[in-house]
């Protein structure tokens, strides 16, 4: 089995770049870390990957005049390394038409939030001040649009009564790391086509019903 070669950028902590090394840590999984990639030199995920042996990248942006230089350097880097799948993990470089043209549906990102509800920053804050009763993340295709693109894989979690955003927040990354190694299974057994502007999976199951929260379960 070829296994489809990753290049994960990100801009710090890495922890959604460790889920995807601990998914590909199993050899049946069917993508590999071919490079981790970094705008900033002190992104401590990059500590995580080259501690693994993952060839590691940091491609600073401000060593470049203006954005499509230094897309041209993170794209050579990419390509030489033969990278099949660019996987955004808390990268914060607004990346232009140019390189999303170049990766076309070869690109996804993962947000914390259920698009297209809270696109931005600041999105465990924004749906606690909104009092929804469910949160989550999604990973999506990206499109020169920040936070729109086609939708592979989301995850809902639970907004609790006495949830700060902190705990909010765990949950939801604890999600995500559950959702971008499945999102990137399915793109990479060639599950995911995208038609009509929308992602449709092959062959995977869904879950069937509805979740309540507040539930009609007996408290305590
Ligand atoms: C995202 C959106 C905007 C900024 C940072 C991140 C979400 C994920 C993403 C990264 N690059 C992308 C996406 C996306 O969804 N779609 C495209 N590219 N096309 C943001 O405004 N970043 C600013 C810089 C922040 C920093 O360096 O700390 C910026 O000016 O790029
Ligand atoms: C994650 O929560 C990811 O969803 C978010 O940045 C965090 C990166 O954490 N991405 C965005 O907000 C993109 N708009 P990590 O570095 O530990 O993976």
């Amino acid at each position: 089995m070829e296994r489809l070669a990753l290049g994960v950028l990100i801009s710090g902590r890495g922890s959604n770049l460790q889920a995807l090394i601990d998914a590909c840590a199993d050899p049946t999984f069917p993508a590999r870390i071919a490079v981790a990639l970094s705008n900033r030199a002190d992104a401590g995920g990059l500590d995580r990957a080259a501690a693994q042996g993952i060839p590691c990248a940091v491609v600073p942006h401000r060593d470049h005049p203006d954005r499509e230089g230094f897309e041209r350097a993170v794209d050579r880097v990419l390509r030489d390394a033969g990278v099949g799948l660019v996987c955004l993990a808390g990268f914060m470089r607004v990346l232009t038409p140019w390189f999303v043209g170049a990766w076309a549906n070869r690109l996804i990102n993962i947000h914390p939030s259920l698009l297209p509800a809270f696109p931005g920053l600041d999105t465990h804050r924004r749906a606690l001040d909104a009092g929804v009763r469910f949160h989550g993340c999604t990973v999506h295709f990206v499109r020169a649009d920040v936070d729109s693109g086609p939708i592979v894989v989301q995850a809902a979690v639970p907004v609790l009564p006495d949830d700060d955003e902190a705990r909010l927040a765990a949950r939801v990354l604890a999600a995500e790391h559950r959702c971008y190694p499945l999102a990137v299974r399915l793109v990479a057994e060639g599950r995911v086509r995208i038609v009509g502007g929308r992602a449709v999976v092959e062959g995977a199951a869904a879950p069937r019903g509805a979740a309540l929260n507040p539930c009609d379960c007996a408290s305590s």
